[in-house]
């Protein structure tokens, strides 16, 4: 059983795509472990985006990312990271391939609706950048004994 950490970024709160998003993760087989709506502040954004700093699209990045509320979401399941990109789709919707959140809502690299970690290291920092360990829950869904053999 595997984490990962996702953003439901500005555009996809603005935009009404919550419910899309967070559908697409649940039908693929994912588990909600933790979930909430916040607004994230500069110091935060810059530390989540810290591997970026330097980069052009750093400042504009940043600025997007705590222009608006955003829903973060703790996945967990088996590969959940792998699966959990595979679901969002590259990083440039023009990109991504059909199907997949980037391609089916989105056009545009600075608008590109979801974050996911991007490897399990990863995903364990930024899991503690954004949830108390209370705030994480483990539990078992009735479909889950029908996601595997
Ligand atoms: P990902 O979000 O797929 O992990 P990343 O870590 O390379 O991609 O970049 C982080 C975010 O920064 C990305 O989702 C959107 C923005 N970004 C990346 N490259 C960009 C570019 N060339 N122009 C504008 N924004 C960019
Ligand atoms: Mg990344």
């Amino acid at each position: 059983m595997e984490r990962t950490l996702i953003i439901i970024k500005p555009d996809g709160v603005q935009r009404a795509l919550v419910g899309n998003v967070i559908s697409r993760f649940e039908q693929r087989g994912l588990r909600i472990a933790g979930m909430k709506l916040i607004q994230i502040s500069r110091e935060l954004a810059e530390e989540h985006y810290a591997e970026h700093k330097g980069k052009g699209f750093f400042e504009p990045t940043v600025k997007f990312i705590t222009s608006s509320p955003v829903v973060v979401m703790c996945l967990e399941g088996a590969n959940a990271v792998v699966a959990a990109r595979q679901t969002m789709g590259a990083t440039r919707p023009p990109e991504a391939a059909p199907g997949t959140i980037r391609a089916d809502l989105g056009l545009d690299v600075s608008r590109n609706i979801v974050h996911g970690s991007d490897k399990p290291e990863t995903a364990e920092r930024e899991i503690k950048l954004y949830f108390k360990p209370e705030e994480l829950i483990s539990y078992t869904r009735a479909g889950d004994v029908w996601l595997k053999e």
